[in-house]
């Protein structure tokens, strides 16, 4: 063993610092293995920016509030054929979605919702609630007037949004109906998740 590492030793201490010097430049030609590291590092750095930014977006949409829920401030109130109900007492509104004036919730972000509406009726009257998205029915509940129980019913409902699509209710079509206020008509409603 002692043979090549003489031979070995030789060899460098024989090279001329001209050699040296040419060996260098030569070498100076090629990346260095620190420039390698700085550029495979450089790289590494503007993939984790880009997922960074990526995962931002995705925390924020995660992040997104839309809630709300309303009653009436009056007691009973009167709507007539299909009128929009317009629940007038809000009581959360996080998001702005819902417009007491309009009785409308626009969705302000696309996602799935959910939208719960509880009522109670005038207790001689037949009633009918539906809740709309657009023009189109999507859910409906039903008060009966047999004059003898106050019926307090329901209807909930998951449905998928575009943005600035609209949810209301629509009062029943046959003639002029009253809903009980305070808290016994409600409707309310929540964002589950936003699209990616
Ligand atoms: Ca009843």
């Amino acid at each position: 063993m002692k043979g090549p590492q003489a031979v070995c030793i030789l060899l460098f201490f024989s090279s001329t610092p001209l050699e040296a010097a040419e060996e260098a430049e030569k070498r100076s030609d090629d990346p260095s293995p620190l420039q390698i590291t700085v550029d495979n590092l450089a790289q590494q750095v503007a993939a984790n920016k880009a997922e960074i930014t990526s995962l931002k977006a995705d925390l924020a949409k995660a992040r997104t509030h839309i809630a709300f829920h309303a009653e009436f401030s009056h007691d009973p109130v009167t709507f007539g054929p299909s009128a929009p109900l317009l629940l007038d007492r809000v009581v959360t509104n996080i998001g702005n979605g819902y417009d007491a004036h309009t009785g409308n919730f626009l969705a302000p972000v696309s996602g799935s919702y959910l939208f719960a509406v509880h009522f109670m009726g005038n207790l001689n009257t037949n009633t009918y609630l539906f809740l709309m998205v657009d023009n189109t029915l999507q859910d409906q509940t039903y008060s009966d007037g047999d004059g003898q129980h106050w019926d307090h019913v329901s209807a909930t409902t998951v449905i998928h949004l575009r943005a600035g699509q609209r949810v209301w209710l629509r009062s029943d079509s046959r003639g002029t109906k009253q809903y009980r206020g305070g808290h016994y008509t409600t409707f309310s409603g929540f964002l589950i998740v936003a699209d990616p």
